[in-house]
């Protein structure tokens, strides 16, 4: 079958009104940046559907500004860790910690697809975004760039980036829980015993304060530096700018939170590895870790020839994609969830960065090897980077999004 017509197929199926689902079974609720990527896809053959997608994650911003990784719209008893163990007394139910925040660029493309539609939508969701711009400076890029205080904020869960600050958190106390992803993928693809209990014990640490940030920054049990995190808002700070230049709204303060997270850089730079780099925020300690995170700089306008001959070494190590982790690292693992797998989703946002930065055969290279993926695999989750095998969830939302708006042959590219 046409492979448009497959992720297409794939968008309406997890669609569950007004929120789509990354996949059935495995993630039954909405997720912050899957739905971002959601709406990115349904723009391509349903606009008015790509804007009600973010409407309705903005509809679970916090008074706080912070829109939350997981909005539990219905119960679903086949996913932990679950409202009750949040326990953030939302309405709706939503987790404690947030997600990448790649809305704003994501809005901008849908906006710029057809700008008459458009400009109704846009205006709304102007104070919903700074609001949560600015919860992101206020709260998470207080030491200089950007930090994560839970690796699930990170989006990328499970990378080895998370190591040092991982393995400072006691999980020893965390209680009886049952999983439910393992019932669903195969155990050897996800996360251990002991991560589970350390990623319970920096949640419970959240509850227990009443998701108190000030509390949760000063003595929360994991504070890291992430490089990815920092692209990604840099690139968000910018097109946010750009958008309020369209609504005519004044734009200095964005571009200046921009610029200091461009200005604290040097905070991640690790000269030993010659890269951007994960950084404990609690001891200093770098994770010497390489992959898909560094990779990203080229989002956030950044150039780093230092990097080059790193990226080339890490991209040339495997066949399809950049994976998440170096090949060459002992810790590199080709099929556990993000300790080396390529993601098409990453992928689609490395190569906008490629673009910008002119480098239209890297873009197009990274375009045609998540292309491979998808032809040989369909629309899974994530891949092994070395072999092509399809792993996680199946019928992905986020693969679906990124094949129609980018991957796919059909995709307008800009
Ligand atoms: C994965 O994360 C969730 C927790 O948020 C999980 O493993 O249960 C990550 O890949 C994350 O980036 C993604 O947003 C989520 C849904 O696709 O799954």
């Amino acid at each position: 079958m046409d492979l448009d017509k497959q992720a297409r197929d794939i968008l309406t199926g997890n669609d569950r009104g007004g929120y789509t689902i990354p996949t059935r079974g495995l993630y039954p609720y909405q997720w912050n940046w899957d739905s971002a990527f959601a709406a990115w896809g349904f723009s391509t053959f349903d606009v008015n559907r790509a804007w009600t997608e973010i409407e309705t994650l903005f509809s679970a911003q916090w008074d706080t500004g912070m829109v939350p990784h997981i909005v539990f719209w219905k119960p679903d008893p086949g996913y932990f860790p679950g409202p009750d163990v949040w326990g953030t007394g939302r309405k709706p139910a939503s987790s404690g910690i947030s997600q990448p925040p790649v809305a704003a660029t994501l809005v901008r493309r849908i906006y710029e697809a057809d700008p008459e539609a458009g400009l109704a939508r846009l205006r709304p969701l102007w104070p919903q975004l700074l609001a949560s711009h600015r919860w992101w400076r206020d709260h998470r890029c207080a030491s200089g760039v950007a930090a994560v205080t839970h690796p699930w904020e990170s989006g990328r869960d499970n990378c080895a980036d998370w190591d040092p600050g991982m393995a400072n958190v006691d999980g020893s106390g965390v209680g009886a829980y049952t999983r439910r992803d393992t019932g669903h993928v195969d155990a050897s693809m996800r996360p251990s015993k002991e991560d589970y209990d350390r990623y319970l014990a920096i949640l419970q640490f959240g509850r227990a304060c009443g998701w108190d940030q000030a509390e949760i920054i000063a003595n929360g049990p994991f504070l890291m530096a992430d490089p990815a995190m920092t692209f990604i808002l840099i690139r968000a700070h910018r097109d946010l700018a750009a958008i309020g230049e369209i609504l005519g709204e004044t734009t200095a303060e964005i571009e200046g939170w921009a610029d200091d997270l461009v200005a604290a850089l040097p905070q991640i730079w690790n000269d030993e590895s010659e890269a951007y780099d994960a950084r404990d925020l609690r001891t200093g300690t770098f994770a010497g870790c390489l992959g898909s995170g560094a990779f990203l700089a080229w989002l956030a306008g950044i150039d780093a020839p230092k990097m080059e001959a790193r990226l080339q070494a890490v991209w040339d190590g495997v066949r399809f994609g950049i994976p998440s982790n170096d090949p060459a690292a002992a810790n590199f693992n080709p099929r556990r969830y993000w300790r080396g797998p390529t993601w098409p989703v990453v992928n689609a946002l490395i190569a906008m960065g490629f673009a910008q930065a002119g480098r239209a055969a890297d873009a197009e290279r990274l375009r045609r090897e998540t292309v491979a993926l998808i032809e040989a695999g369909g629309f899974f989750e994530y891949f092994d980077p070395i072999d092509g095998t399809p792993c996680g969830g199946d019928h992905f939302t986020w693969t679906a999004a990124i094949w129609l708006a980018w991957a796919s042959p059909a995709a307008k590219r800009g």
